[in-house]
């Protein structure tokens, strides 16, 4: 058993190929797998990432671009099927997410039924280059998801995290809908509905040098309206969202 690390790409050509040869020094030491999860970009990162013919790494082609939220629901029923990884790790392709912050995140809990979190927002967490306007928007966003949902985590809408495999296996991840960021909250909800050990990692996350953003205006609508409705769902059915998310 060891981890597998998902990584969504959609026009991510240049920087997929630095992050794996980064990731390629840590595969000296570390045995995992990774699958990039594309959604037919047409910068051709699919083709890009076979041509380097990496033995460790495979790609998920997906037909069209459907949203972070789908593609990661597709990675996580590829690889769970598979029967032979004890974790799963999401991690952005842009470079934001470091490998060297990878190893303790790895190491964070021997718990079975366990998430990670790389945290920006806790003491040795930091952001390098982004914008004023942009951490602001983070941490409004956690914030809010944490005071509506009542979490008590500190970095709700990162990406880059450890799930352990009993985990996901025990989550109903095809009743998940959420496209954008709001899937990284829906998933640390359901995580907790699980009683999942949760375990926060400081984190430094860099803006991106490569590819442009696929952040929108329609992401955080989607992730503010969904997180106020599960809000007032938790409140007004406490017990309904534990059946929806765990098996
Ligand atoms: N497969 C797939 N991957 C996606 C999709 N949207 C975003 N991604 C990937 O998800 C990761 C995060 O997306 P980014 O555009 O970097 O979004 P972000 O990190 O939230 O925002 P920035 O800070 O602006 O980079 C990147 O690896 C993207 O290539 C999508 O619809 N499908
Ligand atoms: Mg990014």
């Amino acid at each position: 058993m060891k981890p597998v690390i998902l990584i969504p790409t959609y026009n991510e050509s240049i920087a997929i190929v630095e992050l794996l040869k980064s990731l390629s020094d840590l595969h000296q030491t570390r045995d995992f797998d990774v699958v990039i999860l594309d959604d037919n970009s047409p910068d051709k990162t699919a083709d890009i990432v076979d041509s380097l013919k990496y033995s460790w790494v495979s790609v998920l082609r997906r037909p069209h671009k459907a949203g972070l939220g789908a593609a990661y629901r597709a990675g996580f029923a590829h690889v769970l099927a598979m029967h032979k990884y004890s974790q799963v790790v999401t991690m952005d392709a842009d470079g934001s997410h470091r490998v060297q912050d990878l190893p303790a995140m790895l190491d964070a809990t021997n718990a079975s039924i366990a998430i990670t979190l790389g945290t920006r927002w806790i003491p040795g967490g930091s952001v390098v280059n982004w914008p004023k306007s942009r951490q602001l928007l983070s941490k409004s966003g956690t914030r809010y998801a944490r005071l509506a949902l009542g979490i008590p985590l500190n970095d709700l809408t990162g990406g880059f995290r450890v799930y352990s495999s009993a985990l996901l296996n025990s989550l109903k991840l095809t009743e998940m809908t959420a496209t954008g960021y709001c899937f990284q909250i829906e998933m640390a909800m359901a995580s907790e509905l699980a009683g999942a050990t949760m375990v926060e990692v400081p984190i430094t996350f860099v803006e991106r040098i490569n590819g442009v953003s696929k952040m929108s205006r329609a992401i955080v609508i989607e992730a503010l309206w969904q997180t106020t409705l599960w809000g007032l769902a938790r409140r007004l059915r406490p017990n309904a969202d534990k059946l929806h998310y765990v098996k």
